[in-house]
């Protein structure tokens, strides 16, 4: 008998608990046996974390056995493997997501039950990994698991942060920042893997000698090294049946002490060497689309771009011997610029380590290589000072130089002009002498992709125009996608059950099946069920709101939410502007019958971004003042959520009626988020920006709330100068709105406060917040109109339901295999 039996039967004797059957039966046993042998825990006194770890662990264990039959399978196959390589994992809970993904939800549910513990309230407990900043990191995620399940053997490469994106406190409706601490619990899902280390190195010096046939052959040698050691986590597709492996870097010092120091009695610089080497791994940038000038960063790109290709071409030849075949058997895919220097770095790792000759080396590096871009913003576009990089990568430096010889060359004999030899060049000249990581990466890539249909004809008419006259037909675009695991079965059981019921099991492996609810729109009964479990999320927000706030909703309003990492280009102003309008016109057409409402924002700002955290503040200077007006009636209600991370998003995203999707047309690359909200049935307002256009196409022109100015109407008002001015004497309801927001009437202690930010609009106006506000105002007066008519609301939301398969993350990543990878993938099921 294990003592956990033992215990167990006293505790059942003492309370009356379900008894567990079957499967559950034997999934408890592995539970006791975990928090017995594994955690230590007798359960007559083991807590809530205890559980939690004791759950994780019996979860692993089943998912273990399918990670080895993965990893053989793959390896007997010989076949090609994706290296997925990226600064940021934003992956969240994977408690839950495993559970259903290994389903074995229900049997969790009813194993913890008999043994008096509420999956629910321990699920919440476990830390939320945020490895990530935003979309691109959230990407990463999705795809990691998409490929698990579609069976594309991949790693996911990058780096272990001790600690992950900042926690927002909100502080008097100003952001603060504090330090995220996720591995405080310990991890149950990762395995360091201590024998698995490679060295990195940093300074130092090129030697050049002569080779035995007279060619010069170079050596680096580095003054300083820094260790990578791995971790492993692994990544259950759907239904368990592939498993995919995460390995994260984490930095350690090569030398841990300097016992010369420490009995010198110098007890803190005998650490200071280890400290700087494990600062690598330390903590996330959270830089958000501004790349950050540090010195840190450029180390943390090296760091875990030469780790992984240093593993993966250790693999390869430990398998196939021959290096010549590399990119038959490995596709490095790079997302964003981030892990550029990877073009680099495998020419050093061919020409210096395994004598290949450059030209070889070159077509090898290229085949093997592709890159993501996720921004078009010329200051979002990471480039490195020159001597920064000679001081830190001085051998990659030369090889840069030498790759950028060579394709300026090339250029030239395609008949390219001065001008088109500057913007093609690897060295901006124009701003100091700088690398720029996107032209590396271009050049370097067989394949070079963006994020939707718009964003990637863009890249070819803006940044990387003569990129792409040079080298045609390497711009392709895969627009992204969302796992509907997470984002709706894990995240909205209610209605992925409710699904079930109406239209069958096969959407589950097939998100396109969705369409079989179509049907069903217009019915009264099934909208009934539809109206009923949106209703049941909506609660559950707003007791989320009442417990963080203090603030009551009521679940009947109109929930119009937007969250996403504030950033001018978002426009959450235009949102608070457009509400701040709605507020005055309540109050002053009291007799009009308003459509309640209740304005969620959630969403990060980097720390040193002033003027996206005076929008956090002017949030919630009017909240404060909406909120508590008894003229508004609880027509209106305004709510901030602090620190938004993806735990939070699956409790917003599924009770959101209205998804706000909002930005400048031609700056937001994709938007991700907007698919997570239509496919749980919220409709969107927004503007014809990323992957908005493809979602109007798929859903219907009827079904989404399109307004404002297109990219190309954008790009000719920029051109002919802006008049925000005009805009502002056009718009009455405009114009009374800056007033209010400029003298103070929402900040009376501090009247200037806003100011700053109203004269900005007056003045400059970049992302056109005035010239779109007329257009979104009447659009949200439209939707105010229809959602008094429940029934047409309901067949809309169940349409958008019905028709966002084609987002599935499933479908972008068989994009990447077939047209970018090479790779066969196989039906899910
Ligand atoms: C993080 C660090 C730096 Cl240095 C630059 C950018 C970022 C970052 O987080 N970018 C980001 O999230 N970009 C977003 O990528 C999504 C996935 O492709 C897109 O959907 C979204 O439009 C884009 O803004």
């Amino acid at each position: 008998l294990y003592a956990a039996d033992a215990a167990l039967a006293v505790a059942d004797e003492a309370s009356a608990l379900p008894e567990a059957t079957g499967d559950a039966r034997s999934f408890r046993d592995l539970i006791l046996a975990k928090l017995t042998y594994a955690v230590g825990k007798d359960p007559i006194v083991a807590r809530d974390h205890d559980w939690l770890r004791a759950l994780s662990l019996a979860l692993r264990d089943r998912i273990v056995d399918r990670w080895m039959a993965t990893t053989r399978g793959v390896y007997r196959m010989g076949g090609k493997r994706v290296y997925y390589f990226s600064l940021e994992f934003l992956i969240g809970r994977l408690l839950k997501d495993g559970l259903n993904n290994m389903g074995l939800l229900g049997t969790a549910r009813e194993a913890l039950a008999s043994v008096g513990v509420d999956l629910d309230v321990i699920a919440e407990l476990e830390a939320d990994a945020a490895l990530g900043n935003g979309g691109l990191g959230r990407l990463a995620a999705c795809f990691m698991e998409s490929m698990a399940t579609v069976g594309v053997p991949a790693y996911g490469y990058g780096i272990r942060y001790e600690n992950g994106l900042f926690r927002q406190n909100i502080i008097d409706g100003w952001q603060t920042e504090s330090p995220e601490n996720w591995l405080a619990y310990g991890n149950p899902w990762e395995f360091p893997r201590r024998e698995v280390a490679y060295e990195i190195g940093f300074g130092g010096a090129v030697e050049a000698s002569e080779g035995w046939d007279g060619s010069a052959v170079h050596a680096w040698k580095p003054a300083e090294t820094v260790l990578a050691v791995a971790h492993d986590t692994p990544v259950v597709g759907w239904r368990g049946l592939r498993v995919n492996t995460l390995r994260l870097w984490s930095a350690r010092s090569p030398d841990p002490i300097s016992l010369d120091a420490f009995n010198a009695g110098d007890h803190i610089g005998a650490l200071t060497a280890r400290t700087k080497a494990e600062s690598i791994s330390r903590v996330l940038y959270p830089a958000d689309s501004t790349p950050a000038g540090q010195e840190l960063r450029l180390r943390q790109e090296y760091f875990f771009t030469s780790a992984s290709l240093q593993d993966l071409v250790r693999r390869h030849l430990k398998q196939h011997r021959e290096i010549r075949t590399l990119a038959q058997k490995a596709a490095v895919q790079l997302n964003d610029t981030h892990p550029a220097i990877a073009v680099a770095e495998l020419m050093r790792i061919l020409i210096d380590i395994h004598a290949m000759s450059w030209a070889d080396a070159f077509a090898l590096t290229r085949d093997t290589i592709s890159y993501t871009n996720h921004t078009l913003l010329p200051e979002a576009l990471e480039s490195w000072p020159v001597p920064l990089l000679e001081r830190l990568l001085p051998r990659h430096m030369q090889i840069i130089y030498a790759i950028n010889a060579r394709v300026l060359t090339e250029a030239r004999a395609a008949g390219a002009t001065d001008a088109m030899i500057a913007a093609v060049s690897i060295i901006d000249e124009g701003h100091g002498r700088r690398v720029r990581m996107g032209n590396l990466a271009f050049v370097g890539s067989h394949k070079v992709n963006g994020v939707s249909a718009l964003h990637s004809e863009l890249m070819k008419e803006t940044v990387f125009r003569d990129l792409n006259t040079v080298f045609p037909g390497r711009i392709t675009n895969k627009t992204n996608g969302i796992t509907p695991r997470r984002w709706l079965m894990t995240a909205n059981p209610g209605l992925a059950g409710l699904l079930r019921e109406t239209i069958g099991e096969g959407f589950l492996d097939d998100a396109e099946k969705l369409v079989a609810l179509e049907p069903f729109a217009r019915d009264p009964g099934f909208q009934e069920r539809f109206a009923a479990v949106k209703h049941a999320n909506k609660a559950r927000l707003a007791k989320t709101i009442q417990q963080t706030l203090g603030l009551r909703v009521d679940p009947a309003a109109l929930f119009d939410v937007q969250v996403k990492r504030m950033h001018e280009y978002k426009r959450q102003l235009l949102n608070i502007l457009e509400t701040i309008a709605l507020y005055n016109a309540i109050r002053t057409h009291p007799e009009k019958d308003w459509v309640p409402r209740v304005k969620v924002f959630a969403g990060k700002a980097a720390a040193s971004y002033t003027s996206a955290k005076y929008i956090i503040k002017l949030i919630n200077d009017v909240a404060k003042m909406v909120n508590t007006d008894p003229a508004v009636r609880n027509l209106l209600k305004v709510a901030f959520l602090p620190n938004y991370n993806v735990s939070l998003a699956e409790v917003i995203i599924p009770a959101a009626d209205l998804s706000e999707q909002i930005s400048t047309a031609g700056m937001e690359a994709s938007g991700t988020g907007n698919m997570k909200f239509a496919l749980n049935g919220a409709l969107t307002i927004g503007t014809l920006d990323g992957a908005n256009v493809e979602m109007r196409d798929h859903v219907g022109a009827d079904n989404i709330f399109i307004f404002g100015l297109t990219a190309a109407e954008v790009e000719a008002r920029r051109a002919k100068g802006l008049n925000p001015r005009a805009n502002i004497e056009a718009d009455p309801a405009l114009a009374e709105v800056l007033d209010a927001v400029g003298s103070g009437v929402f900040s009376p202690a501090d009247p200037q406060r806003h100011r700053g930010t109203v004269d900005n609009l007056t003045n400059s106006d970049w992302f056109l917040v005035t010239d779109d506000f007329t257009s979104y105002s009447a659009m949200q007066r439209r939707i105010d109109a229809l959602w008094g008519t429940p029934a047409a609301w309901r067949e809309k939301a169940i349409l958008n339901v019905a028709r966002m398969g084609w987002f599935s993350s499933d479908r972008t990543i068989r994009d990447y295999s077939d047209e970018i990878w090479g790779l066969p993938t196989v039906k899910v099921g």
